[in-house]
């Protein structure tokens, strides 16, 4: 039977061939790995986008008939249970004759989930738990489409060392330097909306595109999302974005996510200000926060979150240190919502 260190290599290879296919779209990032029984790669396989085969048919496709017998299949996610635009891996891995199959992350599709049952009722060991991280990560917005209906949440703010995000008299720009705010730039461009308050926009003008350092647009821009009832001025920035911003007039976010993901966006940044961004914390809609901290001092400015429903120390909301890159003379601290 293959060794834990060739199915380790072979799921980093999976992971590797699963970024092949789209990043964007209804369907998850997939690869596959056929191995023989003493560890041997056979096949590999992708899968390239909604109405495509599976990454687990696009390896054994490549395969001659026979040839999977008693092979073991490595995964990035749980074959699935279903017959949608093709046919469910589950069975194709059964009638391939398959021994074995190691994955690392579980479907929680509605209709999908259940492959690792069915192969475990017509005999096939089943394994988990390898690179679960990894995977988790690599699909992390379609998960949280899958198990919750909705977008991937990123929260960024940039703020002094003494945590304001703002000095006395209200003006922000620039807190951070030239390499933070080209991060920020970056990952615009791979959300697909970026989402403001009415104060924020009315307050700082923004044009909330995507640029490179020469003010240039980045190839694929976000859809600007204003949330609050203020109208914007005819000559504000945001009336010339290439994409025509997207006005929501009430609180209800959730429901706001939800249109956005009918929209197909899978990764929504949300860029302030401070009641905006307060709101989605406490509605615990937060994925992801990216806090940009720069070495300086603002003392008696006003800071990134006002009131998020913590009143006592013991409501505190703990986040989960994800990491710690230097950008310049700034630190962008990645946090996560610490799992319950
Ligand atoms: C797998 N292997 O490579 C992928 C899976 O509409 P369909 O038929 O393409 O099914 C899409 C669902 O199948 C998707 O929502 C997810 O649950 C699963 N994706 N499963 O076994 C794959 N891409
Ligand atoms: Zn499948």
């Amino acid at each position: 039977m293959a060794e834990a260190a060739s199915i380790e290599n072979a799921m980093h290879r999976a992971l590797d061939l699963a970024t092949r296919g789209p990043a964007t779209g209804v369907n998850p990032q997939v690869g596959c790995v056929i191995l023989s029984p003493d560890g041997t790669p056979l096949a590999e396989g992708w899968h390239r986008g909604a109405g495509t085969p599976h990454a687990e048919v696009d390896a054994l496709a490549k395969l001659p008939a026979g040839a999977a017998r008693g092979a073991t299949a490595v995964v990035t996610l749980e074959p699935c249970n279903h017959t949608g635009r093709t046919g469910p891996c589950a069975v194709a891995l059964i009638d391939a004759g398959i021994a074995r199959v190691v994955y690392a992350v579980a479907d929680p599709g509605e209709h999908s989930a259940g492959g690792a049952d069915r192969l475990r009722a017509a005999g096939v060991a089943v394994e988990t738990g390898v690179l679960t991280d990894a995977a988790t990560h690599l699909i992390e917005d379609w998960l949280v489409a899958a198990r919750l209906g909705r977008p991937f949440v990123t929260l960024k703010w940039a703020s002094s060392l003494d945590g304001r995000a703002a000095a006395a008299d209200g003006s922000s720009q620039w807190i951070t330097g030239p390499a933070a705010r080209a991060d920020v730039h970056r990952r615009r461009a791979a959300a697909g909306a970026i989402v403001v308050g009415t104060g924020t926009a009315l307050a700082d003008d923004p044009a909330l595109t995507a640029r490179d350092d020469t003010g240039g647009l980045l190839p694929t821009q976000p859809l600007p999302v204003v949330v609050g009832r203020r109208a914007l001025p005819a000559g504000a920035q945001l009336r010339r974005h290439p994409l025509a911003p997207l006005f929501h007039p009430g609180d209800d976010l959730p429901g706001l996510l939800r249109d956005l993901r009918e929209r197909g966006i899978r990764r929504v940044f949300i860029e302030g200000g401070p009641t905006l961004a307060s709101a989605f914390v406490a509605a615990g809609l937060v994925d992801e926060y990216l806090v940009y901290l720069a070495p300086t001092l603002l003392g008696g400015g006003r800071l990134a979150l006002g009131d998020i429903g913590v009143t006592t120390i013991g409501e505190q909301r703990r986040l989960q240190l994800a990491a710690v890159d230097r950008l310049g003379d700034d630190l962008l601290l990645t946090a996560r919502p610490a799992p319950k």
